[in-house]
């Protein structure tokens, strides 16, 4: 090893990872709970780079109660021969060179290259510790790293006829807002991987709580079971899922849909495995394809006749669930959030691969291509009502903001930007909370009790109940095709409810009508859910709040031997004078607001549906389940 070439190299190393510590958001996006969460995804991401590839077929991720978290795969394992270019192992140029990871990994699809694909580097970089472990050409191999950097060299340190990687890695907690990683989101994220990867087998196991929590993610059916999960408490209007693929130059796509009787859409577009929420051109083909094809069938049918005008997308797409996935070779991702696809060359290959599958299906199944669409041309007849009824509401000036409703308590200020509204559970709540508010950037609306279930009925009777009236006049930006983000009164629309299971379900029941009429409030990420605390710890004249079971148990731990102690429940949000209520959710340096995501629309459509869908069962279930956490305890 010629010293002066390889210390040349370390320092153009060093420059690369250091240039991630110090700007880290960069790189990651940001260093809240997301960019945690990134890292994870990142390893993840690798080892199903590996499974694309076809040499992967399980991955495990443990999360250990040290902080650290643990990504254990069968692939191939990362080359540890030397890179002469570089004089260092393939592994070590892996973990300590940016984007090194593709360099020589060949030409297959990746998962990487698009949103993620930063390179294990960067984990590396961010964390304060790494071990990593390879199995390959019959041994173990094993090196570990500080704030990036090796503490010692590539070692072998057994024998494994198995081949794979194990990365272990503790996040640097100085540059971490929270290391604190939060189970469903990952098991969310891996359920979803495992559905577009058919029979990849994921598993997650959580050994920070004294009782384990362990899934495991492998479906046969791929995105076929994807498709029947977000259906799985839905009433169905055929039974089988319709699912067709198509390869070619430009990539492979599948496709899979079932419509339920529901009013909303549901269609999930992927490319690479990436969630393009912002859509793109494989879901624009897709859509063309769907409107297209139904037509010509309804037509062909003689269901529409000349004089007809064509169903729209909207009203065919009705009560439909789809998943659109595809990969291709050089995904190239745009938009405000870099998952918007863009390759131009999807769209008439997607477009081209449904029209003909989808073509060929209804001619084969006349009986379920007849249910379909007489459901869409129930659903013109619908929207052509509730748009004159809207127009109608419009006029008598229901929906105008300036007819504000009489329980807001408005703010004073008019900049939208700094104001916000508490949407409040109960008439009595909310008059804790105008009491306790800043009236200059606070406003409060009460909503009396269940809302309407905006998920089971349509948008006639959603607009005629008093409490959404209020909300939307009160929000300002009008519902569904007149919403205009623009119109918003306030930045900040903040979900209040009490801490027990009634509460839940009318924070889903509110966050169902923002998920489904003004879902671009929350895309802009301007709604947020209060944070009360569940119980208060005095001491003497001390007083402490605790937002969890945990910390009461760190709060109670701390006290001084003998102490006497009173722990007092808070079972709802009246039970907290103003000045608590204040100080513990409503003051704006004190508390903390959840912001909601799209990121976990899936969660959310999937907890809505549980917990509000067509059948009963499944809403037991969700109570039961979620009974061990005391947020949704009523005692
Ligand atoms: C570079 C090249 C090859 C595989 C990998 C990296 C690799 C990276 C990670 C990260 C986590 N698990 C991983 N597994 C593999 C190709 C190896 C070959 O050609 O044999």
């Amino acid at each position: 090893m010629s010293k002066q070439t390889y210390s040349g190299k370390d320092i153009q190393v060093l420059e690369g990872l250091e240039a991630v510590r110090k700007r880290p958001s960069m790189y990651i996006g940001s260093t809240g709970p997301k960019g945690l969460h990134h890292l994870v995804y990142e390893v993840v991401d690798n080892s199903v780079d590996e499974a694309l590839a076809g040499y992967c077929t399980a991955i495990e991720v443990v999360l250990h109660a040290d902080g650290s978290a643990t990504v254990v795969d069968n692939g191939r394992g990362i080359p540890v021969d030397n890179v002469p270019k570089y004089r260092k192992s393939g592994l070590e140029v892996v973990l300590t060179i940016l984007h090194a990871g593709g360099k020589f990994g060949g030409e297959g699809y990746k998962v990487s290259g698009g949103l993620h694909g930063v390179g294990v580097s960067v984990v590396n970089a961010l964390s304060s510790r790494l071990d990593v472990e390879v199995k390959r050409d019959g041994k173990v191999w094993a090196q570990s790293y500080e704030y990036g950097k090796p503490t010692g060299p590539l070692q072998a340190v057994g024998k494994s006829k198995a081949t794979g990687t194990t990365i272990r890695f503790w996040p640097d907690d100085s540059i971490f807002e929270t290391v604190d990683y939060d189970y469903d989101t990952l098991a969310t994220r891996f359920r979803e991987t495992a559905f577009l990867n058919k029979n990849l087998k994921i598993s997650i196991t959580d050994e920070r709580e004294l009782e384990p929590r362990r899934e495991e993610f492998k479906y046969a059916g791929g995105i076929v079971d994807f498709v029947k999960y977000l259906n799985e408490n839905k009433d169905t209007l055929h039974h089988k899922v319709i699912y067709f693929e198509s390869e070619a130059d430009e990539g492979h796509a599948e496709v899979a849909l079932q419509w339920n009787t529901g009013y909303s859409d549901s269609v999930l577009a992927f490319a690479n495995n990436i969630n393009t929420h912002e859509g793109g051109t494989h879901l624009e083909g897709f859509k063309n394809a769907l409107t297209r094809t139904i037509n010509d069938y309804a037509r062909r049918q003689g269901i529409l006749k000349e004089k007809d005008d064509n169903l729209s997308g909207e009203d065919i797409r009705e009560g439909l669930v789809a998943i659109i996935s595809v990969k291709l070779k050089d995904p190239q991702f745009e938009g405000q959030t870099k998952t918007k696809l863009g390759n131009t060359e999807m769209r008439g290959f997607v477009q081209s691969a449904v029209m003909q599958a989808l073509a060929e299906y209804l001619e084969e199944h006349p009986k379920p291509a007849r249910t379909v669409l007489t459901k869409a041309t129930q659903a013109a007849k619908a929207r052509a009502a509730a748009r004159k009824a809207r127009e109608l509401t419009r006029r008598k000036g229901l929906l105008e903001s300036t007819t504000l409703p009489g329980k807001l308590a408005d703010c004073s200020i008019k900049d939208a930007e700094l104001s916000e509204i508490y949407l409040v559970e109960g008439d009595s709540a909310g008059g804790s909370a105008k009491q306790a508010r800043d009236r200059s950037f606070q406003a409060i609306l009460p909503l009396k009790g269940k809302i309407l279930n905006v998920e089971k009925a349509g948008i006639n009777r959603a607009l005629s109940s008093e409490e959404i009236q209020a909300m939307i006049t009160a929000l300002g930006t009008n519902v569904a095709e007149e919403f205009d983000l623009s119109q918003a009164r306030y930045h900040k629309a903040i979900i209040m409810t009490d801490a027990d299971v009634d509460g839940a379900h009318i924070r889903c029941l509110i966050l169902t009508f923002f998920y489904r009429y003004m879902r671009e409030m929350i895309e802009a990420g301007y709604v947020y859910i209060a944070q009360p605390p569940l119980y208060k710890v005095a001491v003497g004249k001390k007083q402490q709040y605790a937002f969890s079971e945990r910390q009461l148990q760190q709060i109670l731990e701390g006290l001084a031997e003998g102490s006497k102690s009173n722990i007092q429940r808070y079972k709802g949000l009246g039970e907290m004078n103003p000045e608590q209520l204040w100080e513990t959710t409503m003051d704006p340096a004190r508390r903390t607001l959840l912001q909601v995501t799209l990121d976990d629309a899936l969660a959310a459509e999937k907890s809505f549906v549980d917990l509000m869908g067509d059948q009963v069962e499944p809403r037991r279930e969700f109570i039961q389940r979620h009974a061990k956490d005391v947020r949704f305890l009523d005692i």
